[in-house]
């Protein structure tokens, strides 16, 4: 893999880049979509091509583990050629899913023992096996086994568990560093900071970090509860530290207005099941602002659901009519807003790129924040 830096914002510390992968290339800074259990929830493969224009989706090692197996991804031969993805994709680990997931689960050195929340059956999960399992599905990113700790958190608890993260760290390196893709294309293996909302555990995580000078790095731990301001300057301390010439990710994050604020700080990937689960719910974000397509205010609205965004399904469809499949609980109604959103996370983040290569990121970034979290 590998990461060309292409311009710097001179107003802030954006940056915009090319990353390159086995399955293609990804333009950043970018939003992955989340395709948790190898598919983004109502959104199929073509439309994440050809509306959402999306570059790159997330699965996840938990949910993929437990359903449907390993033996079923090796069989298709990993799960591009299970789902009909041929461009990136990145995994999680599971190491944050099996803390909000499983039901109970016990944290030791060797790993994380816990319960499956679909039929209660027990599993470990080390540093090792997430290694090798995300070896089997063969996504082109993949990330180490971490501790994601919630928000409060107290400074013992975070110390050790930030620790323990970068012992995990360096056992997830050995065995990707002395296996073997399993489908003949390259893998790259991405480390998590961590350290809570301590500034000085998070100097040391990203110290720590940068020190394994591996091909990109991901910062975790944040969006988890904290005050916006307080993940803006953990992020900030954060990407000062993490080399300019890799890529940053930022795990689970966020509101469009989160997503160009870290930006400006430097990072250059994101994810979110926002947009997805949001549209479920009939929650939209447009280029006017955010709206509630359930409201009565909509009833009677046939103009497109966003006209200055473009793409086929927020031009075709009113307001009123995805109104009135959401009141019917009619699946088309999620399918329309969950390309709806993605369409403009995406167009959301080309913006952002065309700006930072513009040299005119800053005063747009400033300006888009208010538009676009503007309840309408
Ligand atoms: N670790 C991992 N995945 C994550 C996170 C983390 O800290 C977060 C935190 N926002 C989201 N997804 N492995």
């Amino acid at each position: 893999m590998t990461f060309e830096f292409l311009a710097k914002d001179p107003a802030s510390k954006a940056r915009a880049g090319v990353l390159t992968t086995a399955h293609g290339t990804i333009q950043t800074p970018i939003f992955m979509p989340v395709g948790t259990a190898g598919t983004v929830k109502a959104v199929h493969q073509r439309e994440l091509k050809e509306d959402v224009k999306a570059q790159i989706i997330l699965g996840n090692t938990y949910h993929l583990y437990l359903r449907p197996g390993l033996n079923v991804l090796e069989k298709a031969g990993g799960l591009h050629k299970f789902n009909g993805w041929d461009r990136p994709i990145l995994t999680d680990s599971g190491g944050y899913q099996v803390f909000s997931l499983s039901g109970t689960r016990k944290i030791v050195e060797e790993g994380v023992k816990f319960r499956s929340h679909i039929d209660g059956s027990s599993h470990l999960f080390t540093p090792e096996n997430v290694m090798d399992t995300q070896r089997t599905i063969g996504a082109d990113i993949i990330m180490a086994f971490d501790e994601c700790t919630p928000y409060p958190c107290d400074y013992k608890y975070a110390k050790n568990s930030m620790e323990r993260t970068h012992r995990w760290l360096q056992r997830c390196i050995d065995r990707f560093d002395t296996t073997d893709p399993k489908y003949g294309y390259e893998q790259t293996l991405f480390p998590i900071v961590q350290g809570s909302t301590y500034k000085d555990l998070r100097i040391q995580s990203a110290e720590t970090i940068a020190s394994k000078n591996r091909p990109g790095n991901a910062i975790g731990g944040l969006s988890v509860g904290e005050p916006a301001e307080m993940m803006y300057e953990m992020t900030e301390l954060v990407c000062d530290i993490l080399p300019a010439d890799k890529p940053r990710y930022l795990m689970g994050v966020g509101t469009p207005a989160n997503i160009l604020e870290n930006i400006a700080l430097g990072v250059d990937m994101f994810d979110c099941v926002l947009p997805t689960r949001n549209a479920r719910n009939g929650m939209l974000f447009t280029t006017q602002g955010i709206i509630n397509i359930r409201n009565e205010r909509w009833k009677e609205d046939f103009s497109p659901i966003d006209a200055e965004l473009g793409g086929y399904v927020s031009t075709f469809y009113s307001k009123a009519y995805l109104r009135h499949l959401m009141h019917a609980t009619e699946m088309l109604g999620a399918q329309i807003a969950s390309v709806h959103n993605l369409t403009f996370y995406l167009w959301l983040v080309g913006q952002a790129r065309e700006q930072i290569m513009a040299g005119t990121f800053r005063a747009w970034k400033d300006q888009m924040v208010k538009k676009l979290m503007t309840r309408l």
